[in-house]
Order: C-alpha cells, then sequence, then structure tokens
C-alpha cells in the first residue's frame, strides 16, 4: 500500500466506495487523514463499514471542515451532470481529486525521479500495460502495476527510485489528477467514446492528451487525427516524443510497422527493432501498435534486441481478449469475450480466417452493420442471446447463420463445422459484439465458459475403451 499523506491532519470528504475508493479511504488513513467517507449505494457502504470504515452521511456533514473531496473515477465530475458531492465541494470551494492525483503527490515527495509509466487511449490500454509491465520485468526491473487496469494504484507498493509504476489511466482517472506529469506517457488512439461524461470529443480528447502533455517522454501514436494533432502540439512545443505509425511508413523519426516487423526510423533511416511474426497473444495491427508503443516506453532496455525480442515472445496477452485457449486438430479457439462492440470484435474479425463466428448477447446500438467489410471472412456465424435476430437480419444473403440461443450450443455447432473445413486453421472465435448481460452477469464470466467448454473440447476425448478420439 502507499500511503497518501498529503492530508496528514486533515479531514477529507472521499466519495464512492468501490474497489478504488475503499484502497483510497485506507491510503489515507495510514497517511494520517481523518476521512468522511460515503457512497450513494446502502449496500457499498454496508460493505465498507465491515471493512472497518467508519460512514458519514456527507449530505448532511458540513463541508467547511473538509479540506478536499476525493471522488472516485465512476462518479460524474461534468457530466451528464455534476454528481451532488462535487456541487458540495464546489460550493465549500475546495479541489476536487481523484487517487492517481494523491499517487502523484507521495511520488513528487518521496521519489520524484522515479519511472511512471502512464498509458491512455480508446483501445488498446489494458494489453499495452500489461506489455509494459512484461517487459520490465523481463529486464529485471520491479514493477508495480495498476490503475484502471484493475489494481487500485494505491494499493500497490509506493514509488522508489529503483521500482517502476506502470499505470492504466482513464479519461475519468485523468480528469481527477491535476498535477499529472509521468516519467513517460503513452497515448495510443482516440475514438468517440464516454462522452456522456465528457459531452463532445474534443473534451474528451483534451482530458486524454493531459497524459502525454507533461510527461519527460511522450509515446503518441498517431493513425487517427486527434492524437496526430496532439503530438504535432507537442513537437511544436519541442517536447521529446516518439511517435508510432501502423497505417504507413511515411514517418522519418519514429516506429514504424511493416508487416508484422516494427521498425525504428531515424532522420529516414530505418533500423529493425523486433518482429511479432508467430506471437499469438500480439497478433493483428492493432496489438503492433501497442506493441510499438510498448517497446518506445521502456526506453533503452529495448536497444537489447535479443533480449527484446525473447521478452515478446513469453507475453502471455490478457484474458478474453483475443485469447488462444487451444487446438483441435487445426481448429484454433479464440476467446474474444471483452469484445461488447462491434468495434472492439472488428479487432478479431481482421486478425483470423476462416472464421466461425459466435456472436450475440444483449445488443448495443449500431449492431453488426459496421463489421460488413469483414463478413467475406467469416465462414460461419453462431448466433446467441437477445440480438441474435438482429445479427442475422444483418448477416441474411452475405454469412450462413445458425441460431443457437446459447454459448453450449454455439460451440459445439462451430467447432463441428470448423472441424469439416479444409482451411489450414480454421478459427472458433468468440467476440460477441454484444455485452453479456443477457445471459451472463459479465464478460468475464461468459469468457470462462467459453474457455471451459473450448477445453473440453480441445482435451482428446476419452471414449468408453479407454482410446483417445
Ligand atoms: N457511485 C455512487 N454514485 C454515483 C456513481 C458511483 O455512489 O453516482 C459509487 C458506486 O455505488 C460504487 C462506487 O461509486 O460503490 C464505484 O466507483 P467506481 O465506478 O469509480 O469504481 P471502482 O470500483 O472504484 O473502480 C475504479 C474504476 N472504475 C471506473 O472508472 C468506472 C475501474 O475501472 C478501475 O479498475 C478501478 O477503479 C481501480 O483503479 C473499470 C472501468 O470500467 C475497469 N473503467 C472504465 C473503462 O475502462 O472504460 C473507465
Amino acid at each position: 500500500m502507499t500511503p497518501a499523506t498529503s492530508f496528514e491532519g486533515k479531514r477529507v470528504a472521499l466519495f464512492g466506495l468501490g474497489g478504488s475508493g475503499l484502497a483510497t479511504a485506507r491510503a489515507l488513513l495510514a497517511g494520517g487523514a481523518d476521512v468522511a467517507a460515503y457512497d450513494d449505494n446502502e449496500k457499498a457502504c454496508e460493505r465498507a463499514q465491515a471493512a472497518g470504515l467508519t460512514i458519514t452521511e456527507l449530505k448532511l456533514a458540513d463541508w467547511s471542515d473538509f479540506a478536499a473531496l476525493i471522488l472516485s473515477p465512476g462518479v460524474p465530475l461534468t457530466h451528464p451532470e455534476p454528481h451532488w458531492s462535487v456541487e458540495r465541494a464546489r460550493k465549500a470551494e475546495i479541489e476536487i481529486i481523484g487517487d492517481i492525483e494523491l499517487f502523484c503527490r507521495e511520488r513528487a515527495k518521496l521519489a520524484p525521479q522515479a519511472s511512471f509509466v502512464a498509458i491512455t487511449g480508446t483501445n488498446g490500454k489494458s494489453t499495452t500495460t500489461a506489455l509494459i509491465a512484461h517487459l520490465f520485468r523481463a529486464f529485471g526491473r520491479d514493477v508495480q502495476l495498476g490503475g484502471n487496469i484493475g489494481t487500485p494504484i494505491l494499493a500497490l507498493e509506493p514509488p522508489a527510485p529503483d521500482r517502476v509504476h506502470v499505470i492504466e489511466l482513464s479519461s475519468f482517472q485523468i480528469d481527477l489528477t491535476p498535477s499529472l506529469a509521468p516519467s513517460v506517457g503513452v497515448l495510443l488512439n482516440l475514438t468517440p467514446d464516454h462522452l456522456d461524461r465528457h459531452g463532445t470529443m474534443a473534451d474528451y480528447a483534451a482530458i486524454k492528451q493531459r497524459c502525454v502533455t507533461q510527461a519527460d517522454r511522450a509515446v503518441v501514436a498517431i493513425d487517427d487525427d486527434y492524437t496526430r494533432a496532439i503530438a504535432d502540439r507537442l513537437r511544436r512545443a519541442g517536447k521529446p516524443l516518439i511517435r508510432i505509425l501502423t497505417a504507413h511508413h511515411e514517418l522519418r523519426d519514429g516506429i514504424v510497422v511493416e508487416g508484422e516487423q516494427l521498425i525504428g526510423r531515424r532522420r529516414g533511416q530505418s533500423i529493425r527493432i523486433a518482429n511479432l511474426a508467430g506471437i499469438s497473444s500480439l497478433r493483428g495491427r492493432h496489438n503492433a501498435q501497442n506493441a510499438a508503443c510498448a517497446i518506445a516506453a521502456i526506453g533503452e532496455l529495448a536497444h537489447d534486441r535479443a533480449h527484446l525480442q525473447s521478452a515478446l515472445q513469453t507475453f502471455p496477452g490478457l484474458p478474453h481478449r483475443m485469447e488462444e485457449v487451444g487446438r483441435r486438430g487445426r481448429v484454433l479457439f479464440i476467446n474474444d469475450s471483452k469484445a461488447t462492440n462491434a468495434d472492439a470484435a472488428e479487432k478479431a474479425l481482421s486478425s483470423f480466417e476462416p472464421i466461425y463466428w459466435i456472436a450475440g448477447g444483449k445488443a448495443k446500438e449500431g449492431g453488426i452493420e459496421p463489421l460488413r467489410p469483414l463478413f467475406p471472412r467469416i465462414a460461419g456465424a453462431y448466433l446467441i442471446g437477445a440480438a441474435a435476430n438482429d445479427f442475422a437480419r444483418t448477416l441474411e444473403g452475405s454469412v450462413a447463420y445458425d441460431m443457437c440461443d446459447t454459448l453450449d450450443v454455439a460451440i459445439d455447432h462451430a467447432a463441428h463445422d470448423a472441424a469439416e473445413s479444409k482451411a489450414e486453421e480454421p478459427v472458433v472465435l468468440l467476440s460477441p459484439a454484444c455485452a453479456s448481460y443477457d445471459q451472463f452477469t459479465s464478460f468475464e464470466k461468459r469468457g470462462d465458459r467459453f474457455r471451459e467448454l473450448a477445453r473440453a473440447y480441445v482435451k482428446p476425448r476419452v471414449s468408453a475403451s479407454g482410446d483417445a478420439r
């Protein structure tokens, strides 16, 4: 745990008692603050109380007592409208910050030169964060990994000169971190997301860019107009910047992607940095962007190319994101349950062929129409859940589909059809392009079920006579 000492001897309001709120409360208490904690949800308050926290009904509290409001990232700061606790804090004229800000203040106090790699972007944040941590570990560094990826930052060990914090940041977290100045800031890409919480794309991009503007070194992938504009501003301001380009190769300085090769460019000269061919956890162009950003983020360590290549090869990837579950003969089983919308499913559909595609669940706006250019890669679709009828209408006349209703039936039919394929590597892919809530409690539970079913399938079945089939 990192004790948060910046409010030692002071009273602070803490709102939101989910995972990050509880860790923040503990860190503030350990740092000597007096914490008035609250949550709109009664159950969350009860859980916090059971964990030893004192609950203070903040609606009735005297806010002139508080030095700050420490807010959880999921609580609206500006849109659709500021949360009532935010209104109260503004009226009391106290600062409103989050757990990442408390961490930054501890780092400034304990070890201002300590490595702090902050990663943001719309897509690929978690994979890139996990890959950066994996690479640092492969080079023997002491790594703390957390933030939006799961472990709350203040639950990690404190900053220290010989320790690297590799932290995934959401726009919500950046919005609550006024002094964000990491040693390396990584910005992967920007497409419209969370606009209900940020109002406009311009506001969202302005928040995200704060991950790189005050960084000692910025790594920006410039495949989209928003990130390119941010990189151009950094360059004009003379900030240290590494640019990554995967869409084409016209870059004099930075890293480009040619096929599966990552190529470094310096004043127009090229050097080979790494080869992603055959690394199953880094398939697809989106992963080439993630890998190039990760390599740029680890700095000079990447100069040992042989070590870098072997470290990339042992990256296990993240569960539920194009996760390779196993093979039965030529048939490969891939769990991409995290793909809860068409945009996310597009990544996996672009990475394999032919695909026996398990899709459906609780539909998201727009359905699968945006995936139409990828339909020729799909040998068959196995539809499940509430969205099945809608998806069938979109696929009609373009892709053969099978109304399976449940995941168990879908995997059985898909595996059977894939086994009959003459292709070199037919792929049974769960990439639902839907939320899971109609049949599962989370995308993780859906992916776990797929993995369990697929693993039973990939293991050789033993017949009554004991022969493996
Ligand atoms: N709450 C209220 N009133 C509100 C809103 C929320 O009382 O109006 C309370 C809820 O009752 C709940 C608590 O706030 O008890 C939830 O807080 P939270 O939503 O901030 O969630 P945490 O459990 O603290 O998790 C947060 C991140 N969640 C969000 O940003 C929504 C987690 O990211 C992160 O892993 C965790 O901190 C550790 O740092 C998750 C996420 O969904 C994965 N992130 C979004 C994304 O990736 O798209 C941004």
